[in-house]
């Protein structure tokens, strides 16, 4: 794929073990002039505390943790918007979407949970502001088939019942939430070879070329 004028911002979401890891990276491979960013990024001040907690060192209150992801955003939104507009693609592995959709699921689980969190209004609000991608592309397969998957399990969150309610209010965040282009990929049963054809075959139907002359934009 050519490139022209300013970078594309290509979200790549999906439960734990969905293979966003792998094809964010073959796709950057795929695209020229591209970075590849990962959130959590575990390696600043706000990434760490984010690790302490998803490893279990440490506690803290659902508000707490929601807003800490966000601010892990934050603190690379500004040289994502630079590096677009010097023209390059960005792959983000992880994003705003597994942000509202894990807190959601950990509040409707839990009765005691206070009603904020149960708002995806609330929960989105922190978030707006940050660059909105181009093409959001959601790796979809049954639970089950994720937990056989090399590694899961280990960290906080990775639970069959628990992934069925981070699906469904992935689903609902992804409707609920403005963008222009979303794309949700059946990999159930797919090879990686397979999943990352019909991937590049998603990105040159949508033509984000035609997308270079339009401003920037931010998530609203
Ligand atoms: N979280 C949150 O709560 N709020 C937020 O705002 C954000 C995140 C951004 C850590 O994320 C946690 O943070 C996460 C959500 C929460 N919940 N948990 N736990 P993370 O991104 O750091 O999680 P991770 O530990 O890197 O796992 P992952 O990203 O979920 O995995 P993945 O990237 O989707 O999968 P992968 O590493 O590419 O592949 C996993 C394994 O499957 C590996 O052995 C692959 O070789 C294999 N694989 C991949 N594709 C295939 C196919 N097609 N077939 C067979 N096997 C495959
Ligand atoms: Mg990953």
């Amino acid at each position: 794929m050519a490139k022209t004028g300013r970078g594309k911002l290509i979200l790549i979401e999906g439960l734990d073990r969905s293979g966003k890891s792998t094809q964010s990276a073959l796709l950057q491979r795929q695209l020229p002039n591209c970075e590849l960013l990962k959130f959590p990024d575990r390696s600043t001040r706000v990434g760490s505390l984010i690790n302490d907690y998803l490893t279990g060192k440490t506690q803290l209150s659902d508000q707490s943790a929601h807003l800490l992801f966000s601010a892990n955003r934050w603190e690379l939104a500004k040289s994502i918007e630079e590096k677009l507009l010097q023209g390059k693609f960005i792959v983000l592995d992880r994003y705003i979407y597994s942000g509202i959709a894990y807190s959601l699921a950990k509040s409707l689980s839990n009765d005691e949970s206070s009603p904020e969190m149960k708002s995806v209004e609330w929960l989105y609000s922190p978030d707006k502001g940050l660059p909105k991608p181009d093409l959001t592309l959601f790796l979809s397969l049954p639970t089950e088939e994720l937990a056989r998957r090399k590694g899961w399990g280990e960290e906080r969150y990775e639970d069959v019942e628990f992934q069925k309610k981070v699906r469904e209010c992935f689903l609902r965040v992804l409707q609920d939430i403005p963008q222009d282009h979303l794309e949700i990929i059946n990999v159930s049963d797919l090879s990686i070879e397979q999943v990352k054809s019909h991937i590049w075959e998603v990105i040159e139907s949508k033509e984000l070329n035609k997308l270079t002359t339009m401003p920037l934009d931010k998530l609203h």
